[in-house]
């Protein structure tokens, strides 16, 4: 292995979240965190890294850099490659390896930690017989839900099937194993259903430091909605969703994906000559949002800044980048 090739885990954990078999921010995350334990072991059994420091750095930065490259939204993926990257220490290879494993095994910690609290905390808006509307697939989501279940209050939900991958189909199913009522619905007739919803969850893949939330295609659009209809409407995001380039400026990467996950080539082909475009995220403005909540409290959106600037300070490092 030369210094800058990755560990064969890390390029099949990068490979699994392109094509979204490992997909949801805190998914890709824990992932991500975890290659990098892949590679400080590998990296420091042999080849010209395992006997110099420099070099094995060299290496996990590198890796770093190929996950960074995967997904552009979801801010979670590089909030997780600093966390590691920014514990990397030690004089020798085995200091610098043990260093990132322990980063990587106490990140994947505290994200389990932190789904759990705020779990109980989204829990605490959602009330005995309430009927949620939940869009695409979020684990932060769920967990407010499945706190709600647990805390022994009946729940029933209306799913989106969120297209065009239909994560819809992974909520509906994990929410009735958890004993939840589901009924699946098209997007397209969320509106009509938001007068049977006493509350609407989702997650989040970035929230920006004025408070809007990006998460998947079509939030925005049923957050509107449910304003007009007077439906309060929660985005459940753990802190490593917070954006801290947003900070200084920055807007947020909305990523375009192919073209294929909407219309198959044959039936594009039939139709002649058009555009297709698949954005996979949109924004909500932080008007049309209720509260965020985190596993540190739950916030208005227009205050999100201040948790923000107490977590990252006025930016965000990029500790992947070669010196
Ligand atoms: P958790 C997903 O994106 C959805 O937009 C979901 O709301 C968000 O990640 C957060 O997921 P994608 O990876 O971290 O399906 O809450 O494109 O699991």
């Amino acid at each position: 292995m030369t210094e800058h090739e990755p560990a064969a885990a890390v390029a099949e954990t990068a490979e699994k979240i392109a094509t979204m078999e490992i997909r949801g921010a805190a998914s890709i995350a824990s992932a991500s965190a975890a290659a990098l334990a892949s590679q400080a072991r590998t990296a420091a059994e042999d080849g010209p890294t395992a006997n110099d420091p420099e070099a094995f750095r060299a290496s996990i930065r590198a890796a770093a850099r190929d996950l960074r490259e995967t997904r552009p939204t979801a801010v979670s993926l590089p909030n997780a490659l600093r966390y590691v990257l920014q514990r990397m220490e030690g004089a020798d290879v085995e200091a610098l390896r043990q260093s990132v494993v322990d980063a990587s095994e106490s990140f994947v910690r505290q994200l389990d930690r932190a789904q759990g609290d705020l779990g109980r905390i989204g829990a605490n808006r959602l009330a005995d017989g309430d009927t949620v509307m939940t869009h695409c697939h979020s684990t932060d989501a769920l967990a407010c839900i499945e706190a709600a279940v647990e805390q022994g209050k009946s729940i029933s939900a209306v799913v989106k099937e969120t297209r065009p991958r239909q994560q819809g189909h992974i909520t509906a199913e994990q929410l009735r194993d958890a004993g939840v009522p589901v009924t699946l619905i098209v997007d397209s007739a969320a509106r009509r259903y938001l007068d049977e919803v006493d509350h609407v969850v989702v997650g989040a893949d970035s929230i920006a430091a004025d408070g809007g939330v990006i998460n998947k295609i079509g939030t925005s659009g049923l957050a509107v909605n449910a304003r007009e209809r007077g439906v309060p409407i929660m985005t459940a995001a753990q802190t490593i969703k917070l954006h801290p380039e947003t900070l200084t400026g920055h807007t947020v990467e909305i990523e375009m994906r192919s073209e294929d996950e909407l219309i198959e080539p044959a039936a594009r082909d039939d139709i002649g000559d058009i555009a297709v475009e698949n954005p996979a995220f949109d924004v909500t403005p932080p008007r049309y949002m209720d509260a965020i909540v985190t596993e540190q409290g739950q916030f208005p959106p227009e205050s999100i800044v201040t948790l923000m600037r107490e977590l990252f300070g006025e930016g965000a490092a990029e500790p992947w980048a070669e010196p």
